[in-house]
């Protein structure tokens, strides 16, 4: 049977593992992050599916079942594997992806590699992703597909299938014509993203900068704009906008442009937060750090998240307030995808070699001031941490969204803690009470972290409630349920609609 609702999204949805010999489909371990957010939605529809990559040695003949059937909490549905060699993996998602299109997405053109690209791999990789597609959706289905390796996808989907609905997503910002136009593959991209019905962003701006990277090379005309609801353009933020474009009309089509923030599962973050367990870690590390406050910094290894200068105004912080040093912790959890590249190793070498001198250049034997953490910590314990940490402080450069300052404040249901958060994260366009940073200014990133540490407790409690307000009206349920109506459109619901998301 055909499906109404195809993902198509590059990783598998479940954890495989082996038991006695035996492949064993799992949930991933925390319920927290987009996956089962997406696998939710099969709940909704007669039969859905779900399309990823997994590696084989020889693609013609995978040593693996191609189309598995699940049955989950979920529902059941098909997931389609495709299998791709280590070479076609390498290639389209850890160079041409990760090299070229990620720093130009996040606005650092010199970080571009252009060198290693193989263009005829990333486009076959992606007709792979739309054959399979093709090949499981139902007549007028909905495809859904994420992210920008996968950019490809809806223009050869719209060949193959003229009559599927195509909704896109984009999990990262979405540059302006000035920097997105270095792709030298710019034209042939845009193209397919207007093949879609619906093009996602987080928030305006990157809808906005959608638009004037397809005006500056193709005939799209602006049928709809419309201003931006209060809650998405607080003017702490550099990313707000006044008016977004919500439709584009090109070649007699019409696409909606939506803007539509990922949140969190608060409900999930609060149970997980009020739980004995948590309240018995956050004893124990209060009880571990004394009368000092804590800070909380929490990301990927990654040039976009910031990690050196945020280690690098701490630094300024312990020379610039010796009557701070014992009396504060940064604790830095940066981990590291797996993903061999240069440019993340060199981060990860100038994060130990910072967090090594600041560690000894201030620190004693009883007082360390930086934890930097490069392995994952358990959700549960994330949370812990969250509870109790005075300040999180979220400064990335550039980042499409950034959920940790989501789940921090989701997790604060005591009320307290401070949010520092960067003015070029999308989440600060909706967050008016953070304390605002700029990562780019030394006197910004100095004063913020200062201010927030020093912040009265009345005050602390008023900027979180507030805080707290906006990442629960703007949780994972609204995002779910912008989505489901712009699959919906003009035709009526494609996809039975209800207001549970599981
Ligand atoms: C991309 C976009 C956008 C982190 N360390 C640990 C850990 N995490 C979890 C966090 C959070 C997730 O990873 C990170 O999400 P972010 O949104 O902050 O960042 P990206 O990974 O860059 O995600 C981003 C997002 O897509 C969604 O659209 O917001 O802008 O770049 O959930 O909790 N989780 C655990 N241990 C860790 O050490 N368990």
């Amino acid at each position: 049977m055909s499906s109404n609702l195809v993902i198509v999204y590059h990783r598998q949805p479940y954890e495989e593992v082996e038991v006695d010999g035996k492949i064993e489909y799992r949930e991933n371990k925390s319920p927290n992050g987009i996956v089962p957010t997406l696998k939710s939605f099969f709940g909704r529809v007669d039969k859905g599916a779900w399309i990823a990559w997994k590696q084989a040695d020889d693609p013609a003949n995978p040593d693996f079942e191609q189309v598995i059937e699940i049955d989950d909490q979920h529902g059941a549905y098909t997931v389609s594997r495709l299998p791709l060699t280590a070479e076609q993996v390498q290639s389209f998602y850890h160079v041409s992806s990760k090299e070229a299109f990620w720093p130009i997405l996040h606005g650092f053109k010199e970080r571009y590699n252009y060198d290693p690209v193989d263009w005829p791999t990333f486009r076959e990789v992606n007709w792979a992703f739309a054959e399979a597609a093709a090949a499981e959706a139902a007549p007028g289905a909905v495809i859904w597909v994420h992210d920008y390796n996968l950019w490809l996808v809806p223009g050869y989907l719209r060949t193959l299938r003229p009559d599927v609905k195509i909704s896109f997503f984009h999990h990262t910002p979405f540059p302006n014509a000035d920097i997105f136009n270095v792709l030298p593959w710019r034209k042939e991209i845009l193209e397919s993203l207007l093949c879609c019905d619906v093009v996602g962003f987080h928030i305006p701006r990157y809808a906005n900068n959608f638009v004037s990277a397809a005006r500056s090379l193709l005939d799209v005309e602006t049928l709809q704009r419309e201003k931006v609801k209060p809650e998405m353009k607080a003017e702490t933020s550099a990313l707000s906008e006044q008016s977004v474009v919500t439709e584009l009309g090109y070649e007699g089509r019409k696409i909606r442009l939506q803007s539509s923030p990922v949140g969190v599962d608060v409900d999930y973050i609060e149970t997980l937060s009020q739980s004995d367990a948590t309240a018995a870690k956050v004893e124990q590390i209060k009880q571990e750090i004394g009368d000092a406050q804590l800070i909380l910094s929490v990301g990927r290894t990654d040039y976009t998240k910031g990690g050196i200068e945020q280690l690098a105004s701490y630094e300024r912080l312990l020379e610039n307030r010796p009557d701070l040093r014992g009396k504060v912790r940064l604790m830095h959890v940066s981990v590291a995808a797996n993903s061999n590249m240069t440019a993340y190793e060199e981060i990860q070498q100038d994060l130990e070699q910072m967090a090594g001198r600041i560690n000894g250049r201030y620190g004693s034997f009883d007082w360390q001031p930086i934890a930097l953490i490069s392995r994952p910590v358990p959700f549960d314990q994330l949370v812990a941490y969250y509870r109790a940490a005075d300040v999180a402080w979220i400064t990335p450069l550039a980042d499409g969204m950034n959920l940790v300052c989501k789940e921090y404040c989701a997790a604060r249901t005591d009320e307290d803690g401070v949010l520092v958060l960067s003015e070029f994260a999308g989440a600060a366009v909706e967050l008016a009470t953070a304390v605002p940073t700029n990562p780019f200014s030394h006197k910004s990133m100095d004063g913020a972290i200062e201010y927030a540490l020093d912040l009265p407790k009345d005050e602390r409690r008023g900027r979180m409630r507030l805080n707290r307000e906006m990442v629960r009206k703007l949780d994972i349920r609204n995002w779910a349920e912008d989505q489901m109506q712009a699959f919906g459109g003009d035709q009526g619901a494609v996809i039975a609609f209800s207001r549970e998301v599981a």
